[in-house]
């Protein structure tokens, strides 16, 4: 199983800053965790800034599955969502806070309806817990989920 992981603007940061929010994680424990956790899951990882790049990103993936964190774009950008409606992957969304307790701007995630599903609020657990759903998704022998 091929899965990219697709992580937004400032996701860089991801343990350097802002720990009571994000936790202490970096990016870069995030990543190796999932490699260590997943043996028999061929990962790529993916950050970017720019909404742009992370279009194309979405465009040119050749996998399984997406785990999409878009941070601050899943609440502004029409054309992330029109990214993920427009390839034939499916895309769990996968937020590190649970945006719902947040600002009021964040309750609302504009690429969520597009994504088979959604995780929120439960630290970088919500990465793993997706290439679950994903690897359960490939095992499933009914259509029943
Ligand atoms: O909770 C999440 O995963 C978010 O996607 C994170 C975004 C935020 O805009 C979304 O509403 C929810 C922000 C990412 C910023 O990441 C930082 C990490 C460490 C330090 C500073 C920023």
């Amino acid at each position: 199983m091929r899965i990219l992981v697709v992580n937004g603007p400032n996701l860089n940061l991801l343990g350097k800053r802002e720990p009571d929010l994000y936790g202490t994680a970096t990016l870069e424990d995030l990543q190796f965790g999932l490699v260590s956790s997943f043996e028999d899951v061929t990962f790529t990882f993916y950050q970017s800034n720019h909404e742009g790049e992370l279009i194309d990103a979405l465009q040119k993936a050749s996998a399984d599955g997406i785990v999409l964190n878009g941070a601050g774009f899943t609440h502004t950008s029409v054309a992330l969502r029109d990214a993920i409606a427009s390839i034939d992957t499916p895309v769990v969304e996968v937020h590190i806070s649970n945006i719902a307790a947040r600002e009021e701007f964040r309750h609302r995630s504009i690429t969520a309806a597009v994504c088979v599903g959604s995780i929120a609020g439960l630290g970088v657990k919500g990465y793993h817990l997706a290439v679950e759903y994903f690897l359960s998704r490939a095992n499933r022998s009914d259509s029943s989920e």
